[in-house]
């Protein structure tokens, strides 16, 4: 692999393109040795390589068999889709064939007979991969284009998306938003989403066929037309904040919102004429590799990047094991030409024999103590290597060292813990009454308000006395009469005023008895 690699990069003309190579066989002062450059995949059709789902279930035409006709010719009703013939049936999987013999082949929708609920469709594009786009996504529909779409992205693989582009023939009717170009997009709003108009108007079904999102039009701005300098574009989308995401994707679905008018407004005694028909999606990218391969190949239904630097993961995105002596980071397209590799490097390579498991980037030698330490550790490490949890965290037992989540955080209750610091197993320590990994239970016999404390009364061994009742083992609330802690005290016994009508509340024989004493011996006396 390596021989040929290097036997391309003789054979292949320089003038083939920038950053299509990795490494090269070079000779210098010191004898030959590789050098290594910055270096991406080229551009391919993704969707070779797409996954596609139609929403909702029964939006694809022909189960069952339905007849349709077209703006222009409105009154033939006669075309007919059904998905049981394979010549009249209309899958999704014809919007990516290629057309050899120049007949269209598409997907279609059911028609809009259920006006004037909304005929709505989603087509949802996924490669299980990120891409970066290269040139224009564009849409071909036949029979007339949408006149309200909406185009949007998912970073993820699905998990979040969102809006890429809006697309009506009136934007501030269909999304409040002003109508705009991407041709009069600035420098500093290159990535702004925004709502056109361009490619909603109808203007016969043959004449118009295609709705973009426009990648050249938004690199002219850096690049010049005819995307010239495109060095200019290589420094600015690494230099702006959110601009190569910008034209990052896992996933791109359309919203089909409302299907071509021909023109004016829908004709109720003739909804056969409006439906969704999708010839092809052009997806023009390259795999994104973070600058560490130019190749990207389709391996079990999955685009890879043939990682190199020394490099692994679908996306070249972390350091191959062993080679982890500082953390990962992409390759850069700076300094031009040819960019910086920004390798991974073996440990013990750098430094002597300092290995950061990937959590720092800088080695330092400490004079007096005779060692090498990692510097500014990250991912809440410390020690020598980065191998040592921060106080007020834990090692992950199912993380391996260098893995970025190595280290979780304690959590320890403040209020029930005795600091922020916890055992290997994330265990804190516990003030007296409270329990749990995190402090954050009483043990029993003691209550929670803002701590644990020691019930003052319970239902067995702390009972209130004297039909005194326990409120939440904070207190005993005591019958009129009765004091003290368990209600034990009668409050004659300790003040002579409070004795009257102190039976009231009792219940039983015996306290009424009590009662009925109490009264003679300081109640009548008192009188
Ligand atoms: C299309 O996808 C959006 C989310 O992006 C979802 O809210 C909507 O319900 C979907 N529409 C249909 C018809 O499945
Ligand atoms: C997506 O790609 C990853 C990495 O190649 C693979 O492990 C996973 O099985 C793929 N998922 C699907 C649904 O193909
Ligand atoms: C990657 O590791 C191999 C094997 O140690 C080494 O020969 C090669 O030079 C390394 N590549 C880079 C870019 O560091
Ligand atoms: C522990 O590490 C694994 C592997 O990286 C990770 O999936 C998991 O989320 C980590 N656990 C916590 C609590 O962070
Ligand atoms: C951490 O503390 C808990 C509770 O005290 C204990 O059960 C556990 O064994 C401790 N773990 C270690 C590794 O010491
Ligand atoms: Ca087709």
């Amino acid at each position: 692999m390596l021989y040929l690699v290097a036997l391309l990069s003789h054979c292949l003309p320089l003038a083939m393109g920038q950053y299509d190579i990795c490494k090269s066989w070079v000779t210098t002062d010191d004898g030959p040795s590789w050098e290594f450059y910055a270096c991406q995949p080229k551009a391919m059709r993704m969707k070779d390589y797409v996954t596609v789902r139609v929403d909702p279930a029964g939006i694809t035409c022909g189960d069952p068999p339905e007849r349709f006709c077209t703006h222009e010719n409105p009154y033939l009703c006669s075309d007919e889709c059904d998905a049981s013939n394979p010549d009249l049936a209309h899958p999704p999987k014809l919007m990516f064939d290629s057309e050899d013999e120049g007949l269209a082949t598409y997907w279609q929708s059911v028609t809009w007979r259920r006006y004037p609920e909304p005929l709505l469709a989603n087509i949802t594009l996924s490669w299980n991969k990120s891409i970066e786009l290269t040139d224009d996504i564009v849409i071909t529909f036949e029979y007339g284009r949408p006149t309200i779409m909406m185009l949007e992205k998912s970073l993820d693989n699905g998990r979040t998306w969102h809006p890429y582009q809006y697309y009506a023939d009136d934007c501030m009717e269909a999304f409040s938003m002003p109508a705009r170009r991407v041709r009069d997009l600035s420098t500093t709003s290159a990535n702004r989403v925004l709502c056109t108009e361009e490619y909603s108007r109808w203007a016969g079904s043959k004449k118009e066929k295609t709705v973009r999102f426009e990648v050249r039009d938004r690199f002219a701005i850096f690049a010049g037309p005819d995307l010239r300098n495109m060095d200019n574009l290589y420094t600015r989308l690494e230099s702006a904040k959110g601009l190569k995401d910008f034209f990052t994707v896992t996933d791109l679905r359309m919203r089909l919102l409302r299907p071509a008018l021909g023109g004016t407004y829908v004709q109720r005694e003739n909804l056969y004429k409006y439906f969704y028909a999708v010839s092809n999606i052009e997806v023009t990218g390259r795999c994104k590799c973070n600058l560490h391969a130019n190749l990207c190949t389709f391996k079990e239904g999955n685009l890879q990047c043939e990682c190199e630097h020394n490099t692994t993961g679908q996306d070249c995105g972390k350091c191959k094991k062993n080679f982890r002596s500082r953390s990962w980071r992409a390759g850069s397209y700076l300094p031009l030409p040819n960019g910086s590799p920004n390798a991974c490097a073996a440990a013990g390579s750098a430094f002597g024999n300092c290995e950061c498991y990937g959590h720092s980037n800088r080695c330092s030698y400490i004079d007096f103590l005779n060692v090498v330490t990692c510097v500014s550790c990250k991912h809440n490490t410390r020690g020598q290597h980065c191998q040592h949890c921060r106080l007020g965290f834990y090692r992950n037992s199912s993380a391996e060292l260098d893995d970025e989540n190595v280290c979780i955080e304690c959590n320890c209750n403040q209020i029930g813990s005795m600091h922020d610091r916890c055992n290997e197993t994330g265990y804190c320590e516990c003030k007296e009454g409270a329990t749990g990994p995190k402090c954050d239970d009483c043990l029993p016999n003691y209550y929670w308000r803002q701590g644990c404390f020691p019930n003052v009364c319970d239902d067995e061994l702390l009972l209130c006395q004297n039909g005194g009742t326990c409120y939440q083992n904070q207190r005993c609330i005591c019958p009129v009469g009765f004091k003290g802690v368990l209600c034990q005290q009668s409050r004659c016994e300790a003040d002579k005023k409070d004795c009257d009508g102190a039976s009231s509340a009792r219940s039983s024989l015996g306290a009424i008895l009590l009662g009925v004493l109490a009264l003679q011996l300081c109640g009548w006396g008192d009188l």
